[in-house]
């Protein structure tokens, strides 16, 4: 009896030992189960971001493949001709953000999606553009607009308002004024007097339409005026890529010009257009302004063509006509002409810049764009939109209908549509092939593809499970 006991006893604690270390290896299982599932979902999501990055990569090839064999010269690839949202690469999707440059400020939950053409931009080298013709944009000041024509010009007299070495010298660390062109458009924050508020305004994460964040205040950062509109910063207005080759038959030349137009017109019509040009040529008074024009006279009786559209105001054709021949003439001397502004996509606040243009007929061509799309094909109905020739023979020289830079601004989320990223390229078109001319890495600045592709994603995400 008593030797039971004691084995009871025994095997008692023996139990409850047992009992200790399964439970010991239960919780040991379940801690390491735990870790896995953590680690597993660390490595999906890293999955999940590779894929995203290999999307954006496939989509740039494509982009360029496009451009290379699709795209007419000059012209933007519509988001009608591509896909460009919600585009699947295996189980990863793309998305390339774009801007409605028409419609601009209002709260949208969605980005435009597409390329951004550079040309709907003032070229910060542009050597037509001045701190007066500038000093109008949303947030720019006086003094800015006066620095950053300092900052790029070779010399070093301060400008009224200006900045040169003598007030970068004062800056902590001190530097000296660059005097040389703008390589990209975020070289601005180094202009005296700009502040990140002031270059990126609300729009944070740039992309073009006003997030939440973008619109409670200073609630989260960045800080903004809570008025259910964007005021987006400096970096929206400006580029630094536009450039376009000048091709085509030479209007500054009579003989070459008449012999072009006989292709194309009857003789007697031909005879007309040639006669327009010499009665109008004491009239244009503008032409030799810009970087365009400055050419000699080619004979007495023909005065120098500025610009194409001051070609086709003074040639008296129509405007059908004139659609018929624009892309195959240029009034230019040099081999690029350097930031014109293409007139089909830049903003108001860009035309606004625009000599000729400005502040008065900046939203009527907006309008007039709007309700006559299918006017856009040759450069002629700015002058319609503007209805006074000598103001249109003034902008001329700075505006075109031609693109040959664009950008492509990619996000991809991976599997389970996680792992998001976003990198933004700039082509240029204006040689043969397709350049990359700039890779910048977004991913830092946060989703970018708005509330409702946000919700709509999260649909995916539950439906799939
Ligand atoms: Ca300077
Ligand atoms: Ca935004
Ligand atoms: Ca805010
Ligand atoms: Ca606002």
């Amino acid at each position: 009896m008593r030797l039971r006991a004691v084995n009871s006893r025994e095997s008692g604690s023996l139990l409850i030992i047992v009992l200790w270390i399964a439970f010991g290896l239960v919780a040991l299982t379940l801690y390491f189960a735990h870790a896995m599932r953590l680690e597993l979902r660390a490595a999906d999501n890293r999955v999940a971001a590779i894929e995203a990055g290999q999307a954006i990569e496939g989509a740039v090839r494509y982009v360029s493949n496009l451009l290379a064999t699709v795209a007419y010269p000059g012209q933007m690839l519509s988001p009608m001709e591509f896909p460009c949202e919600a585009v699947p690469v295996g189980e990863a999707q793309y998305w390339m953000i774009g801007r409605d440059t028409n419609d601009w400020g209002i709260n949208f939950a969605r980005p435009t999606f597409g390329l951004v053409d550079e040309a709907s931009k003032l070229n910060l080298n542009a050597p037509w553009l001045t701190a007066e013709l500038i000093q109008y944009l949303p947030g720019m000041t006086p003094q800015i607009a006066a620095a950053i024509m300092d900052w790029r010009d070779e010399d070093s007299e301060i400008s009224t308002d200006g900045a040169e070495d003598e007030t970068y010298a004062r800056m902590t660390p001190p530097y000296k004024t660059k005097n040389a062109p703008f390589e990209s458009v975020e070289e601005l924050r180094l202009v005296a007097g700009m502040t990140t508020e002031i270059l990126y305004g609300e729009d944070a994460n740039l992309n073009g339409i006003l997030d939440p964040n973008e619109n409670d205040a200073d609630d989260s950062p960045p800080y903004d005026n809570r008025d259910g509109r964007l005021d987006p910063g400096l970096m929206e207005y400006f580029t630094v890529y536009s450039r376009e080759p000048t091709v085509g038959t030479n209007v500054n030349n009579p003989e070459e010009l008449r012999t072009f137009l006989e292709e194309v017109f009857s003789s007697s019509r031909t005879d007309e257009i040639m006669e327009q040009l010499r009665l109008t040529g004491g009239t244009g008074g503008q032409g030799g302004q810009g970087g365009q024009g400055g050419q000699g006279g080619q004979g007495a009786t023909y005065s120098t063509v500025g610009s194409l559209l001051e070609f086709y105001v003074r040639s008296g054709m129509t405007v059908d006509e004139f659609a018929q021949v624009a892309e195959s003439l240029t009034a230019a001397t040099n081999n690029f002409a350097d930031g014109l502004v293409n007139v089909n996509s830049a903003s108001q606040y860009v035309l606004e810049c625009v000599p000729g243009i400005g502040l008065d007929y900046a939203a009527q061509l907006v309008a007039y764009r709007e309700s006559n799309p299918l006017q856009l094909t040759s450069v002629a109905w700015v002058a319609e939109a503007i209805g006074d020739d000598s103001l249109a023979i003034q902008a001329g020289p700075y505006i075109t209908t031609r693109s040959y830079q664009f950008t492509a601004d990619i996000a991809a989320v991976g599997r389970h549509n996680r792992g998001y990223q976003r990198v933004r390229f700039v082509f240029d078109t204006s040689e043969d092939a397709p350049l990359v001319l700039h890779r910048q890495d977004l991913t830092h600045l946060g989703w970018a593809l708005g509330q409702d592709t946000r919700t709509d994603l999260l649909a995916q995400t539950k439906e799939a499970r």
